[in-house]
């Protein structure tokens, strides 16, 4: 390169840097066609990827309940849960995709285990309950953490999160209905409600990532404003929100330091087991290796379709070139 060149790439990158500078402070959104630092693109990569990753392996552990869901109409609510989840994956894995790495990358990284995803997805399903505290307290956590995020300053991430926050709102609605109706069923259907309460409360807790102090991404993120609220701040809007929704269920959480804080004006709660928390993201969990293992058979059992649909592609590519020619 000449330095004649170098001058004038420095002189794209300073206008870029000023362009972004200015979109940032005007809380206005960058586009993908935008100039943008390459740690903004890295780390938005890594966050909207793992979110997709999760999207998809948060499949599992309801999609195991689908031949065992209790009525046909439950079977078929939660056949459409489990569906808009695939899509939500979708459209975020296009959303990621729309800042240079490649989704056959991406995905990749997934299914050789460099890529993490939501560590609440590595507990298992146990009971019918489980299927109802997913819905309400898993897909609590993600509206609490995710509607922040359709004001995230990358366009297309904050475009996907709007119609993704409208349908998880759908399935937190489904897991309190299903919670409803057992908790105020016969008492072995309510303790098997209480008991799947017990076994969510401090993994959903945990979804909204580490203590403050521990969160090595959340300042740049926030000044970048990707995310608005830190961990601790969303985890304390969760908490203030689910305590009087388990009281008009009737079940209580198992966490003896949980109470209003009247100085506060928020409820106290306990510490949570930061350490499950690492050996979960480590790989260590109950389901890591089953969860990495299904997904990796159903990516090689889908590769025809794949296989397919790049053959399908060649030829309307072809014939579309040969009608223009
Ligand atoms: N699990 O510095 P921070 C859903 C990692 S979707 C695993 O605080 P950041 C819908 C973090 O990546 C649920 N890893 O990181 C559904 C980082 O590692 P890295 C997914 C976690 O990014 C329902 C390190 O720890 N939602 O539920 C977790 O600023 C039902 C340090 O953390 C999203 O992805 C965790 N819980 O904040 C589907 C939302 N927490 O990457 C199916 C978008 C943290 O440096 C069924 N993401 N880590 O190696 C976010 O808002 C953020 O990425 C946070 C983490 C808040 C998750």
């Amino acid at each position: 390169m000449t330095s004649q060149q170098t001058t004038a790439n420095q002189e794209e990158i300073t206008a870029g840097q000023e362009r972004f500078n200015e979109l940032i402070e005007a809380d206005s959104r960058v586009e993908p066609t935008d100039w943008m630092p390459a740690a903004y693109r890295k780390t938005l990569t890594r966050q909207i990827s793992q979110h997709a990753h999760s999207e998809i392996i948060g499949m599992q552990p309801e999609a195991n309940w689908i031949t065992r869901a209790p009525s046909l109409k439950r079977k078929a609510i939660l056949m459409a849960k489990v569906q808009d989840e695939a899509g939500h994956g979708l459209y975020l894995y296009s959303a990621a995709e729309t800042l240079g790495t490649p989704r056959d990358e991406l995905v990749q990284q997934l299914l050789d285990g460099r890529a993490k995803y939501s560590s609440i997805f590595n507990y298992p399903a146990r009971t019918w309950a489980d299927i109802g505290a997913i819905g309400w307290l898993v897909d609590g956590a993600a509206i609490c953490n995710q509607v922040p995020l359709c004001r995230a300053s990358y366009a297309p991430y904050g475009r996907a999160m709007v119609r993704i926050c409208k349908e998880e709102s759908f399935h937190q609605r489904q897991g309190w209905e299903i919670l409803y109706e057992l908790s105020h069923g016969t008492p072995a259907q309510k303790q098997m409600a209480q008991e799947a309460i017990n076994r969510f409360y401090g993994p959903a807790l945990q979804m909204f990532g580490p203590p403050d102090d521990d969160s090595p991404n959340s300042q740049q993120s926030m000044e970048w404003n990707i995310k608005r609220f830190s961990n601790d701040e969303l985890r304390q809007r969760f908490v203030d929100m689910i305590v009087p929704q388990a009281e008009a269920l009737g079940l209580t959480f198992e966490d003896p330091d949980l109470k209003w804080n009247e100085e506060r004006g928020h409820y106290d709660f306990g510490e949570l087991d930061w350490e499950e928390f690492k050996s979960v993201i480590k790989g260590n969990g109950p389901c890591n290796e089953q969860r990495l293992q299904r997904r990796n058979q159903a990516h090689d059992e889908g590769a025809w379709v794949r296989e397919a649909a790049a053959a399908f592609a060649e030829k309307y590519h072809h014939n579309d070139t040969a009608l223009v020619a």
